[in-house]
Formats: C-alpha cells, structure tokens, sequence
C-alpha cells in the first residue's frame, strides 16, 4: 500500500486503495473481528489517512539544525499569575532550505512559543486573532475552566468578519447549519484564563475551531505549554540544554512552497471538509520536529530527557532510537501525556499516536563521539522513516539521574470506586448524506449534550474503534485499565489525556470528573475525524 507511483493516473490509484485500506478496510476488519481479535490486529494498517506528496524537492535527511522554540516572556507578573500576549498571524517561513513557506502563526514562528508555567500559579493569555478566519484555543491536557477551553464554537472573530458567516454549515455543506445558543463569541481578543492547578507535564495549545481544526493546525497553529512544580524540579532529572521538546509533525509542499492540504474550500472560510481521498486523515511526506525537516542536534555523551509531542493531524509514529552501528537505545519513559509517571518503563519501540506525549529520558554515553542516533519511525516508509538524529558531539560530566520513584500522587482509581459504566463506539458512518466519523452512531452537535455527570463522580469508559483513533478528553486525565480484555500495554502507564485506539480495539479508561462544571469535549484526535463529526459534549453538573 505505500506504492510511490510518479505518473497521476498511479497516483491516484494507489490513493484510491489508501482509502480502501483507511476505510472500506475497517469495515472489512470488523467484519472479521468475529474471528479473534488478535487475528484482526495482526492484520491492522499500519496507518488511517492518505499521503500527500510534495512537489518541491526535499532536503536530505540530518542537515538543518533543530530549533527550540522560544520561551514566551510574560507581559506582566503582578498579583500571583502571569499574562501574556499572543497575536495569530500570517507569517512566512523557509521550513525547507530555500523555499518560502506561508503560516498561520502564533507570534508568527511555529511550533508557536513555548509558555513555561508553575503549578498552581495561574496565568492569563490574552489572544489577538489578525488572521482572515475565526479561530479557538485549546489548550491540550490543561485543567482549565470551560469558558477558557476552547469550545469550537466559541469563537474569536477576526475584525470585518461578517456576523452573518458565523452560523457553521457543518461537513454536509451549506444548508446543514448547526446553531449553537451557547456559544460566545468575541471580536478580535479573547483572553483565556489557566488556572494550571495540576501535575506538571507537557501540554499543547492548538486551534479547536468548529469543522475546520485540521487545516489550522496543519498551517501552523499549534505550540507548547510546560507546567513544572518544584518536586519535579529537585528529582535530578536531565535539565536545561539537556531537556529537549520535541513536536513532531508531518507536513506536505505544493510546488508554490505554501503547504499542500486537500481542504474542500482553500479559504477555509465557510466550506469544511477534505477531498474524498483523504476522508480518513492527511498524511504528509515531510517529517517536522519543531519546525523543521528531518533535523540533527548537536548532544553530549550525557542523558537527555525528550519530551515528545505528536502534533501530526493522523500520523501515527512507532519510535526507536538507533545508533551509527545498529544498536536500539533505551528509551526510558518518566512520564505519560499528564505527567511523571510513579516508577521509569523502559521501551525499545514507543508507539505515539496524534497528540499524545511521552517523556523520555535517553543516554547518549557509550555512543562514540563523531557518530549518530537516529530517531526511526518503524510505521514510516521510505522518507516518513526517519524522524531526527542526535551528533554525539563530545564526551561530558553528567551529574543527572533518573530516581527509582519518580512520583508519589497518581491517582489511583477502583473499579468499585466507578459509579457507572459508559460505552461508546468510534467508527465511520453516514452525516448528512455524506461519509462523517461518529461517536455512538451519531455525528457532532454542539447543541446535544452526550454525557451528563457530577462533579467527582469516578466513571468507566468502554471505547471501541474501527481503524485507528486517538480518543483525547478534555479536562480530566485517566488510567487505561484495559486492551480487548487484556492488560494494558507497557507506554499506557501513568495519567493519560488520549488513548491510541487500534483498529477493531476495545479499551477500557477510569477517570474521575473533577475541577469545574461546565460543557467539555471528548473527541478522537485525528484532525480530520475530528471536523468530520468525532466529538461529543460531557457536562458537568
Ligand atoms: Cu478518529
């Protein structure tokens, strides 16, 4: 299935298959589960979507040095909390060497700049949208309020955009407008407020804007948010120069050098949706790591810790770490998408679906001075194998460590602890007469509520895929407790915000619903299914 055809007629063929595969295959999988379950997983695709091919030429794998983003600076820190301002802007980029590059930024730089918070200190960002579309900030994994978590309709419209175009004409097209009597919206500033009362990890901010979050994180909307506390801080962990995030996500070029998506209305003014072909997620040939093309650094013989995102609309990645001389690397994984973990787990092979994040700590002593580590993704073929490399540039001191207990308050949910048991289906379905991705047999409706529960009541998930979906629920993390009645796998340890659902998988998730009341998302986190009717509201009383 990874014919890499030149002519068109080829091409579209084997793009055509790639459907097949992505989803008239899934149906032909569940078809068999029947059979066994393990039979169906075995013959599991190795991804849900179709790739897109550049149409510039790319730059050899390992040349372009890898760019850190940078830390935001606080506008004001009086008071207890910080704020900040980001403005969202069109900004252009040379991502490949010598090809210019048309964004949608934060601040215009992406990844955008990255925010460093403590826990428990609240901050404010106050967000200016001069871009030509209507836009929503999420910030991925926070414990945030619901008026400050970016509901896809409440949108915050860019100056001159006409009140009459805020109605959403849904993937169906115009006339199959979805109203929401509970959005807000706001001209030109929103500020979001983050109270960042949780465990220190790594999050995201994104665009969450209704029907049409894939193409905006695709152009450049998304960057990244630390939370740290001083327990953390003291474990001895790799830090500074040594603590390096990594976000990745691929991306494809058309020939004028802007990136190539396949989105229905180019504007993405008023149409959602893609092209048929890519119904079941886009796919690029270019492998980013924060920003740039298939990068190297420059480390010490020293241990690392790697803080990976992957910020890919539907790519799903299998990572390992391989020296000059054919050697697989420990990656010792400290801490899951909500933080450190209670104890390290070691992997050779770290599966990473879109918009999880896994904390890694990695040891570059013993690799000669002079040679490389390459980061593989196993999944990729041909250029989508190689992620980035690491030059062993000199011997140094470390003085890190990686403790045996790593964290002490995970929360630990019973089974006899949930006061009930809920289950929902992820699979394709018909929406409005046209192909849609449904929760429960249903498409999206921002003016439905799914899910009614209490403020701290512990609940059980049960969640059942088709092909390949990343569920991700907003405000809470969970524990996986189960995979197809089996135990869970080693990278589901620690508190989870999204769990990779393989094709024709069941899982099972424990959360406790507390924080703030209010209408949260829980959704699949491949971008495309995501604007195309995979989201449903919970709320909280
Ligand atoms: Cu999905």
């Amino acid at each position: 299935m990874r014919e890499h055809d030149d002519d068109r007629s080829g091409r579209a063929h084997a793009m055509a298959r790639r459907r097949v595969l992505g989803i008239g295959g899934a149906l032909g999988l569940m078809a068999v589960t029947g059979l066994s379950t393990s039979a169906a997983l075995a013959r599991r695709p190795p991804f849900t979507g179709a790739e897109l091919r550049s149409a510039v030429p790319l730059p050899p794998a390992f040349q372009v040095s890898l760019p850190l983003p940078s830390v935001l600076a606080p506008v004001s820190t009086s008071g207890g909390a910080d704020r900040y301002e980001i403005t969202q802007r069109e900004a252009t980029a040379e991502i490949l060497p010598g090809v210019r590059t048309p964004l949608w930024t934060y601040e215009g730089a992406f990844p955008g700049p990255t925010i460093e918070s403590r826990r428990g200190r609240p901050i404010t960002v106050t967000h200016r949208n001069e871009l030509p579309v209507p836009t929503v900030v999420h910030l991925h994994g926070g414990r945030t309020p619901a008026p400050s978590d970016g509901y896809p309709t409440d949108l915050v419209l860019p100056e001159g955009w006409p009140d009459a175009h805020v109605t959403h004409t849904g993937p169906g097209g115009p006339g199959h407008g979805m109203h929401d009597p509970r959005a807000v919206l706001t001209r030109l500033t929103r500020d979001y407020t983050f109270p960042l009362d949780q465990r220190p990890a790594l999050l995201w901010y994104h665009d969450h804007r209704m029907d049409f979050t894939a193409p905006a994180i695709w152009r450049g909307l998304a960057g990244l948010h630390i939370v740290r506390d001083d327990a953390e801080d003291s474990l001895g962990l790799p830090a500074g120069r040594r603590e390096l995030p990594l976000m990745i996500a691929d991306r494809a070029f058309a020939a004028d050098g802007s990136l190539d998506y396949p989105a229905l209305d180019p504007a993405l003014r008023r149409r959602p949706g893609v092209r048929e072909a890519y119904l079941a997620g886009v796919l690029g040939d270019v492998i980013l790591v924060n920003g740039a093309p298939w990068p190297v650094h420059e480390v010490d013989a020293a241990r690392y810790r790697l803080r990976i995102l992957n910020a890919s609309n539907a790519r799903h990645y299998e990572l390992e770490a391989v020296s000059d001389d054919g050697r697989l690397l420990d990656l010792v994984q400290i801490g899951a998408d909500q933080g450190l973990l209670t104890a390290p787990v070691t992997h050779r092979l770290l599966p990473i679906a879109p918009a999880e994040r896994y904390d890694v700590i990695i040891d570059f002593k013993g690799v000669p001075v002079g040679s490389r580590v390459r980061l593989l993704n196993r999944l990729g073929s041909g250029r989508t194998r190689e992620v980035m490399a690491f030059r062993i540039a000199r011997r140094a001191s470390d003085d890190s460590r990686i403790p045996r207990t790593l964290s002490t308050d995970l929360p630990i949910w019973r089974r006899s602890d949930a006061v009930r048991v809920r289950d929902f289906s992820f699979r394709a379905g018909q929406m409005h007469g046209g192909h849609g991705w449904l929760i429960g047999g249903e498409p999206f409706d921002p003016a439905r509520t799914d899910v009614t529960t209490h403020l701290g009541d512990v609940e059980i998930w049960r969640l059942v895929a088709d092909v390949h979906h990343p569920i991700h629920l907003h405000l809470v993390g969970f524990r996986v407790l189960s995979r197809s009645g089996r135990p869970p796998l080693p990278h589901d340890a620690g508190l989870k915000d999204t769990v990779s659902l393989r094709p024709a998988e069941s899982v099972e998730i424990i959360t406790r619903f507390d924080g703030y009341r209010g209408r949260y998302l829980f959704h699949c986190h491949n971008a495309e299914h995501e604007d195309m009717g995979m989201m449903a509201n919970i709320e909280i009383i």
